[in-house]
């Protein structure tokens, strides 16, 4: 197989706060030295990158003055401009700084809340001159370590006015912004509010503008739930929701480990591909991961290439898969086309299904069936393996 090179047209795209992780963990310091945003534009355009996404202060440091604000966002706009590199996404950093600590939207202090707002709105307009598209909410402080410190109920009630006074402004700003929250069931907080894609659904079903926010689903977030991150991502796409996707690796229920796509769960990488590609997903290939603690900065740059390779290896993968005779066969043999058939014949109604007599249906023969979907997995693992 060739060696896959990315191009922007595979709308690869890499959070600032990735690359630029500094390796600070709860118990250790830094690793590896700041790195200039500058930089990672740079680098990540070399590597065949379609854009960068970033926090606010991954991009003017907390507390920057008016000049210092100025002279960062410059500076980005022109590598912006020498590299062609775009900025699909923005988000806001509310979880940093002490303030924070309780939550943003839904800190008990109301104080907290209004500063919190007024700093994503900020962030919302130089999202907008930037030209993003999507705008994310990744709630990472909105929550609890012990269950009488917050009244879920208001919690979510202010959840809601904060987002819905945002789109609002949105609106009324004229911005073609679109929001999307990220699931994550916990980590910072011991327990975060809008823990997995099924529990954000049903909450945006409950704002104002609720066709203006989706979902930025990631991989390690619903596994760290054990959740079937591909059957989430699936729901996500029925429902219309599927605005961004956080992409990355994790083994398991433990901590959020962001490893590189791929460097997990392969088989659910694999069939994540599969689903994003056969759906026609049009949005970006969003990492979100963090570079080992291990890595000095060749392996910084070695894992951001491995990210996007191991996509486009997956992608040549799944359609290979698709194309193989002994896969249709098998896909037939499982009857997974079955569900493609309404329960109802056109013009049916469930008297003509209470009419359908047993005597036409062979129960014990019906449950004898079998479904042969391990040869199915097994074609996959082999089509993974390169032994197909
Ligand atoms: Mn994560």
């Amino acid at each position: 197989m060739p060696f896959p090179t990315p191009t922007p047209a595979d709308k690869f795209t890499f959070g600032l706060w990735t690359v630029g992780w500094q390796a600070r963990d709860p118990f250790g310091d830094a690793t590896r030295p700041p790195l200039d945003p500058v930089e990672s534009v740079h680098r990540l355009a070399e590597l065949g990158a379609y854009g960068v996404t970033f926090h606010d202060d991954d991009l003017i440091p907390f507390g920057a003055d008016a000049d210092e604000r100025a002279k960062q966002i410059t500076r980005f706009k022109e590598a912006l401009e020498a590299t062609g590199m775009k900025v699909p996404m923005a988000t806001t950093n509310t979880f940093t700084h002490p303030v924070f600590k309780d939550g943003a939207f839904t800190s008990n202090d109301r104080d907290i809340r209004r500063y919190a707002i007024r700093k994503i709105m900020r962030n919302l307009d130089l999202a907008a001159e930037l030209g993003a598209e999507t705008y994310v909410f990744w709630g990472g402080r909105e929550g609890a370590e012990i269950d009488a410190a917050k009244n879920v109920g208001d919690a979510l009630s202010r959840y809601k006015e904060g987002l819905d006074l945002l789109c609002q402004y949105v609106i009324d700003q004229g911005y073609g912004l679109r929001f999307a929250i990220e699931p994550k069931p916990n980590e910072p907080r011991g327990d975060i509010l809008l823990p997995t894609i099924g529990h954000a659904l049903a909450f945006i079903n409950e704002l104002e503008h609720s066709e203006m926010v989706g979902l930025n689903p990631e991989v390690g977030h619903e596994q760290m739930a054990g959740l079937n991150f591909v059957h989430g991502v699936a729901q996500a796409l029925w429902h219309g929701k599927l605005f961004h996707i956080d992409l990355n690796g994790q083994h398991g229920p433990k901590f959020d480990q962001d490893l590189v796509f791929g460097h997990g769960d392969l088989l659910s990488a694999f069939f994540l591909v599969d689903l994003l590609e056969s759906e026609g997903y049009d949005g970006p290939r969003h990492f979100d991961y963090k570079p080992m603690r291990t890595e000095d900065i060749d392996g910084v740059w070695a894992s951001a290439a491995a990210n996007m390779r191991t996509y486009i290896l997956l992608r040549e993968k799944a359609a290979a898969f698709r194309a193989d005779p002994r896969v249709q066969a098998a896909l037939e043999a499982s009857r997974v086309d079955g569900t493609l058939v309404p329960t109802l014949a056109h013009g049916e109604t469930y008297h003509d299904l209470v009419a359908d007599v047993d005597a036409t249906f062979d129960v014990e023969a019906a449950g004898a069936r079998g479904y042969s979907y391990a040869q199915l997995d097994q074609l996959a693992v082999e089509h993974l393996l390169g032994t197909a």
